[in-house]
Formats: structure tokens, C-alpha cells, sequence
């Protein structure tokens, strides 16, 4: 089931989310939805936070050519941080059609708990490393615009303010048809 994403400004995506503790079918339907959401939106990530549920769960794939390679992460936590920087373009499926280069650890080492209950850690780098980075700031209330200055920001913003407002007004329109 595709679920609805959340737009910019919502308090739900400034809140830091609570931990997963049961694996139960919930989050299995929650994670499987959350990756077909994400495969339709189209992205390369998203976190559990954009689709209402403040709970700290991710799903990603970066992978860019040959097979899809999703990825669950449940409770994840970067366990190391490289020194070296690098920059990459971001975007987000809840603030649409702004980008803005970010700068971020070119490598991480994050551990989270898969599906099953397993315990995994895996060191990310490239378009990998940016978006799980980018997805534990969405845990954390954190989003890529909060890395701009206040001006930027408040462009976007309102931006996102006034389609919210189309969006709202093109939904009634809809429903008076
Ligand atoms: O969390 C999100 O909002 C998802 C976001 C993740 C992300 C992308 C790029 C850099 C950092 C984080 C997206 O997936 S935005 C869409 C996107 O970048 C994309 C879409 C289709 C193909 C490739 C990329
Ligand atoms: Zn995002």
C-alpha cells in the first residue's frame, strides 16, 4: 500500500522519533509499505516519520544499476563518522522539487537491527552514505533545509506553505466534482 508522504512544515517531521522495540507484523506491513512508497515517489530513501509514523525505521536503495538491493533499518545509529567531507545535491520527498548541496562525513558506519532481529553494521560511502545520513536526520527532527541559512530556508518554507495550500484546495475541488 503506498502511503501518503508528509509535506514541509509538519510537526511530526521536527519530532525526534521513539525507538522500534517489538518486531511484530505492524512494522513488517509498515516497513513493506514504506518501501513501495518509496519505489513509486520515485526516491532513494525514506524514513518512517515522512509517512506519519514517528517511530525510528528507515528504508533505502541506492543501488543504481542492476538489481534493487532494499535495505530495512530498524533503530539505526551511525557508529563511525569519517573526517573527510564531501558534498552531494539533496532533495526530499517532503520538501518537492528543492535541492541544495549539503555538505556531510563521506563515509559512515551505521548499525540498526534488520527484520529478522538481527543485529548488522555496514560502512556506507557515495549516494549511500549521504541518504542513510540523510534519513537519520528525519529520526532525529533534522531536515536537509535546516543545514541552510534562515533566509534559504524560509524560502523553501514558504514555498512549501503555498503548495500545501494548492494541494488543499485542488483536494475540495475534487470532492465537490
Ligand atoms: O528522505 C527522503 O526524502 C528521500 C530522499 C533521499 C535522498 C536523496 C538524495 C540525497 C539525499 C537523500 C530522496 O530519495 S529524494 C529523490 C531522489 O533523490 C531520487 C529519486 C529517484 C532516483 C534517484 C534519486
Ligand atoms: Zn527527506
Amino acid at each position: 500500500m503506498i502511503r501518503p508522504i508528509l509535506i514541509h512544515p509538519d510537526p511530526r517531521l521536527k519530532k525526534r522519533c521513539d525507538p522500534v522495540g517489538e518486531i511484530d507484523d505492524d512494522l513488517r506491513k509498515l516497513a513493506h509499505d514504506m518501501l513501495e512508497t518509496m519505489y513509486a515517489a520515485p526516491g532513494v530513501g525514506l524514513a518512517a516519520p515522512q509517512v506519519g509514523v514517528t517511530r525510528r525505521l528507515v528504508v533505502m536503495d541506492c543501488a543504481k544499476d542492476g538489481p534493487a538491493e532494499p535495505l530495512v533499518l530498524i533503530n539505526p545509529q551511525i557508529l563511525h563518522a569519517s573526517e573527510r567531507i564531501s558534498t552531494h545535491e539533496e532533495g526530499c520527498l517532503s520538501i518537492p522539487e528543492q535541492y541544495a548541496e549539503i555538505e556531510r562525513p563521506a563515509e559512515v558506519t551505521v548499525g540498526w537491527t534488520d527484520l529478522d532481529g538481527a543485529s548488522r553494521e555496514r560502512t556506507f560511502a557515495g549516494l549511500w552514505a549521504t541518504c542513510v545520513q540523510h534519513e537519520i536526520d528525519h529520526l532525529n527532527g533534522r531536515l536537509f533545509i535546516d543545514y541552510l541559512g534562515p533566509l534559504k530556508r524560509q524560502m523553501i518554507t514558504r514555498k512549501m506553505e503555498k503548495l500545501k495550500r494548492e494541494r488543499a484546495r485542488t483536494a475540495r475541488a475534487e470532492v465537490a466534482l
